[in-house]
């Protein structure tokens, strides 16, 4: 297979300065004609060879300054032209097939409407073009079709002319008049509707602001349109960023494979992430809107005005993309509650990620595919770096460095160096060690010890970074810890404090302590490791309830409970909660802590929720060196079970007080809906009986998708004939609305029902059930790999399954077959019988003869 190196980074021989693309639009057929102005590079190697590249497309046409040329040839895919001078006019015309397009790359059909994605390297797939991020062009489009089959035409920038054709047809011209590299072009040709908004940027200019959709949709974009709306003006107070152009389009598509793209002056969306209405989407879809509008939105300075040199610097905007959109979302509700989302996704994600076979640096050295490398790693670790500057600088200094990456950059095709540079400059910080987060992969571990001699305490820490694949050796890295030091009897402290282990090993000296404090350390997770600290239960048990951080009190919890969780697999447990040693396992020191937050009435209650979530078994088996994921899973629903009987009375209450809350969108009403759901989740645990009365109850009564999902989650996991029903009862409410469908899919393959597995073979024959749209695939499978009760089923069924889809998707959709790969890549660090099975599946999808470029290099690197 062929590997690209980041070393091996040469720039452009020519550039294009000017593209003119015309389309003659039509779903089977679509002719495209590229008029390219190419100049040669003056920083470039001198080389007279053009690279065009294609990808699965011919030349119709080849002409060098208006005349035919002969002297081109095809290298592979790509087209090669041999030009002299300085400046030439190429003119290529080319043919492609959207209907067929099933890979949702390049130029598609998505129920009767065409569109494009073109990032990472979609572009060739449409047109001959040099497909690379450093090569910016200013684009003029016209496109013609059918009126009647695509009354809106849209492109880049601004509609610059438009008019009738013969034959019913009609045609526009777009212009951007922003320099851009091709994986920003865009176009949408079909029949839709716009809700419609105006800006007022901070200089005063008029943006018109539309979100489109298919007709019957329009009463769900509302929510998308405010955040739009919301993310403008934020960008400006935050980051002094202002949009321009008089014309920003969402357009909302139904077949994607990704969450939405940051197409300039033109996003082109998943509809996941824009339709919305109390009665179809939860709370956690209102969020999740807000944040992915403002993180396109935000591309448009961080990714689009300053653009990323090659795919190596991917995470140069998507981590500063990444960490822009959650301070925006931490803005708009709670800062608290936003935060401990994202380590929870860090660490359900990233972290398995880092410490498995695919892992690699935020900023990668070499791939075969790049569209595998939209990682975890680059998005959430990548805005995990860039936090910890901003942390270690300061809010206002943060400022400054970002105001002289966007000066010194605007206009360019940038590198992580740069964006460090600058951040260097702007902050005064020293950021030179630092840089091996760029470059090292793996999560550093860190052990922490204090010990108390008269009134100060001693910290101790060390760390070490974990060899990753072709990284055997580490070098130890700044770590920016925020510490506080509690009196256990006042339950204050006198300041928090940043230190920054920078070394293998240091020490840290707190004065004016007189008596043995309680240690929070990490707080607001200010650095992405992976904490090991020597402390009793006891002060975990006094954090959980008295920690002035929001996030370090859900640690705390978090910590007691992957302890206890840890204990129980390893030494088993007994009725009474002693291990086989006789040792109690910490279930105790769980429930208290449990208590304390139920019974705390000065907790906002969208905190109290995230209190209760109990880690996942990914995150609890990242813990362990081998995972025996069946036996964490059995340890995790006994404790739920086992709070559930012991606070019964406790959940009840909160239940009830929650369900007597009336429906709004503030924070109030939300959290007592979130604690509605924990509560269920807790009772039905406790007493399935009347788990199952009050989730059918909470189901009918419910007036929005967030309880009625919540009550239908819980229905799922049960054997009760409530089940059926509720489920009957939700597929025919819902029946023609795909996201909510999709719902109905995720949920039953997401659920710890016995019987499971059953319930997923059946809902692949459902007739709603597809492998074309990538939403519904991942519905179905996603939710179930997910699933540790499904997935890592003794039997080994749930690996099959998954390798069935990877092997049937892989000619279908390469790059989202390819996303199922990682959960098979985890066997190393799974038990031995089940190993064996995850491995065969692997192997089995290696010996097919023909695999995609994405899937081969994530089964040939699992099995490495
Ligand atoms: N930049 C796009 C990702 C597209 C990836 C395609 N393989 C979405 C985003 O991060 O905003
Ligand atoms: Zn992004």
């Amino acid at each position: 297979p062929q590997v690209i190196h980041r070393e091996d980074y040469l720039a452009p021989a020519w550039l294009v300065p000017e593209i003119a693309l015309s389309f003659r639009l039509g779903v089977e057929e679509t002719h495209v004609c590229s008029k390219l102005t190419v100049t040669r590079n003056p920083d470039g190697n001198g080389s007279d060879v053009l690279r065009l590249n294609g990808d699965q497309i011919s030349p119709l046409v080849v002409k060098v300054d208006g005349r035919a040329a002969r002297d081109w040839r095809m290298d592979g895919p790509d087209l090669l032209l041999e030009l002299d001078g300085e400046r030439h006019a190429i003119e290529i015309e080319t043919l492609v097939q959207p209907v067929t397009n099933t890979q949702l790359m390049g130029l598609y059909a998505s129920n009767g409407m065409l569109c494009t994605q073109c990032e990472a390297e979609g572009f060739r797939r449409i047109t001959f073009f040099p497909d690379r991020p450093d090569v910016l062009s200013t684009y003029s489009v016209r496109m013609e079709g059918n009126k009647a089959r695509f009354p809106i035409l849209l492109s880049n920038g601004n509609c610059t002319a438009r008019g009738e054709g013969a034959e019913g047809r009609h045609w526009a011209h777009w212009h951007d008049p922003w320099p851009k590299p091709s994986y920003l072009f865009a176009l949408v040709a079909g029949n839709l509707v716009a809700n419609t908004a105006r800006f007022t940027t901070m200089s005063g200019r008029q943006v018109e602001c539309n979100v489109w959709v298919r007709p019957g949709d329009e009463n769900r974009t509302q929510h998308a349109l405010d955040s739009l709306i919301a993310a403008m003006k934020w960008d400006e107070e935050a980051f002094g960023r202002e949009y321009d152009l008089d014309l920003f389009n969402i357009v909302a598509v139904s077949d994607f494979n990704m969450g939405a793209m940051e197409n300039k002056g033109l996003n082109i969306f998943n509809t996941r992430y824009v339709l919305a209405e109390p009665d179809t989407a939860t709370d956690a879809d209102y969020d999740a809107i807000e944040s992915v509008v403002g993180h396109e939105y935000f591309h448009n300075w961080s990714g689009n005005r300053v653009t990323c040199r090659d795919w190596f610097q991917l995470s140069l905007k998507e981590g500063f993309t990444v960490l822009r959109d959650q301070l925006f979302s931490a803005d708009m509700g709670s800062e608290a509650v936003k935060r401990i989302e994202d380590v929870r996704i860090l660490r359900g994600g990233q972290f398995p990620e880092d410490s498995g076979p695919l892992a690699h640096p935020i900023r990668p050295d070499s791939y075969q595919e790049i569209s595998n490398f939209y990682t975890s790693t680059v998005y959430n670790k990548g805005a995990e770096v860039i936090r910890m500057m901003r942390t270690m600088a300061g809010e206002e200094r943060f400022r400054k460095g970002t105001d002289l990456y966007f000066e010194r950059h605007d206009g360019e095709a940038a590198t992580c160096e740069d964006f460090v540079r600058a951040i260097e400059d702007g902050t005064g910080l020293d950021l030179g060690r630092f840089r091996l987060w760029y470059s090292q992969a793996g999560t550093p571990r860190v052990a922490i010890a204090m010990r108390h001699e008269g009134d100060t305490a001693i910290l101790t820490a060390d760390q070490a970074v974990p060899a990753t694949p072709g990284q055997a050796i580490k070098q130890p890295m700044p770590i920016p810890l925020r510490v506080a030091l509690f009196d256990r009897e006042t339950a204050s402290h006198s300041g928090e404090r940043l230190i920054v282990l920078d070394k293998a090993s240091d020490t840290f000296r707190f004065e004016g302590c007189p008596r043995p404090p309680v240690l929070s350390v990490n707080r607001g997770f200010s650095a992405p490791v992976a904490l090991e600290v020597e402390r009793p239960d006891a002060d975990l048990v006094f954090l959980a309830a008295h920690d002035d951080d929001p996030f370090a009190r859900y640690e705390a919890m978090q910590s007691l409970i992957v302890r206890h969780l840890i204990r129980a697999v390893s030494a088993g447990l007994d009725e009474t909660g002693l291990d086989k040693t006789g040792r109690e396992a910490g279930r105790d020191a769980v429930r208290q802590a449990c208590e304390a937050v139920l019974a705390d009435e000065a907790l906002e209650d969208l905190i109290r929720g995230e209190l209760l979530i109990l880690p996942t078994v990914a995150y609890l088996s990242e813990q362990l060196l081998v995972a025996d994921p069946g036996a964490l899973h059995q340890a995790r629903e006994a404790l739920k079970a086992w709070l559930g009987a012991e606070l019964l009375d406790s959940f009840r209450a909160l239940h009830d007080r929650a369900s007597a809350v009336p429906f709004g969108r503030d924070a109030a009403a939300r959290g007592a809906r979130k604690c509605k759901a924990q509560s269920l989740v807790y009772i039905a645990a406790g007493d399935p009986a009347e788990g199952a009365r009050r989730a059918f109850a909470q189901y009918r009564a419910a007036d929005n998708m967030s309880d009625r999902q919540s009550a239908l989650t819980v229905l799922c996991g049960l054997d009760v004939p409530e089940r059926e029903e509720a489920l009957a009862d939700f597929h025919k409410r819902h029946e023609g609305n795909a996201l909510v469908i999709d719902k109905w899919f995720s949920l039953q393959a997401g659920s710890f029902h016995p019987r499971v597995l059953d319930h997923i073979r059946t809902l692949a024959q459902h007739g709603d059930f597809t492998l074309s749209n990538p939403n519904r695939a991942r519905a179905l499978y996603m939710s179930a790999a997910l699933n540790p009760k499904a997935f890592h089923d003794a039997s080994g069924e749930g690996y099959a399954m998954i390798g069935e889809i990877v092997r049937r998707l892989d000619p279908i959709n390469p790059q989202t077959a390819a996303r199922f790969v990682p959960a098979l890549g985890r066997w190393r660090r799974i038990e031995p019988d089940r190993a064996r099975l995850m491995r065969a599946e692997l192997e089995e999808i290696a010996a097919l003869p023909t695999l995609s470029r994405d899937v081969r290099e994530q089964v040939t690197k699992s099995l490495g």
